[in-house]
């Protein structure tokens, strides 16, 4: 439910007002325990949950965070940005070679200044997906642990 959603339903009943509040302070108070570079939700549990979102942010030359953690089993979405000054693109793998990229996860370079989102979809068991910038492949890279 959105929050356009939440608001047409708190103008219809007191009662869905304070379910909304209620779910409103939920979420303000999980954005507020999360800590920089971490991208676990607490507060989800199950197959409900929305996808684990992660935040990278490419400069000149190195991705922050470069290691992160997803859940095993929700699409990992990854919202990429270019704070730096070159262009920077952003792929991932199967392999710290960078020999087995996952399918449809890779961004391609992004100018400085501008950002851009990808989702895939999580590997099927525990692993640890490699990525790096494919104009910059030697110099920034990083790894995200999955149901570790
Ligand atoms: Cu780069």
């Amino acid at each position: 439910m959105n929050f356009g959603a939440l608001a047409r339903l708190a103008r219809r009943s007191r009662i869905a007002a304070a379910a909304a509040a209620a779910l409103l302070a939920g979420a303000a108070l999980s954005a507020c325990s999360e800590n920089a570079g971490e991208t676990r939700n607490p507060t989800v549990s199950g197959n409900t949950g929305p996808a684990d979102v992660l935040a990278i942010e490419a400069r000149d030359f190195s991705f922050v965070p470069n290691h992160l953690e997803a859940r095993l089993g929700e699409p990992i979405t990854v919202e990429f940005l270019n704070s730096g000054s070159s262009k920077h693109s952003i792929s991932f793998y199967n392999d710290a070679g960078h020999e087995q990229r996952l399918r449809a996860a890779e961004i391609e370079p992004v100018e400085a200044g501008k950002s851009s989102e990808l989702t895939f979809e999580s590997p099927p068991e525990a692993a640890t997906l490699y990525f790096r910038c494919e104009v910059h492949p030697d110099r920034m890279r990083g790894e995200v642990s999955v149901g570790a």
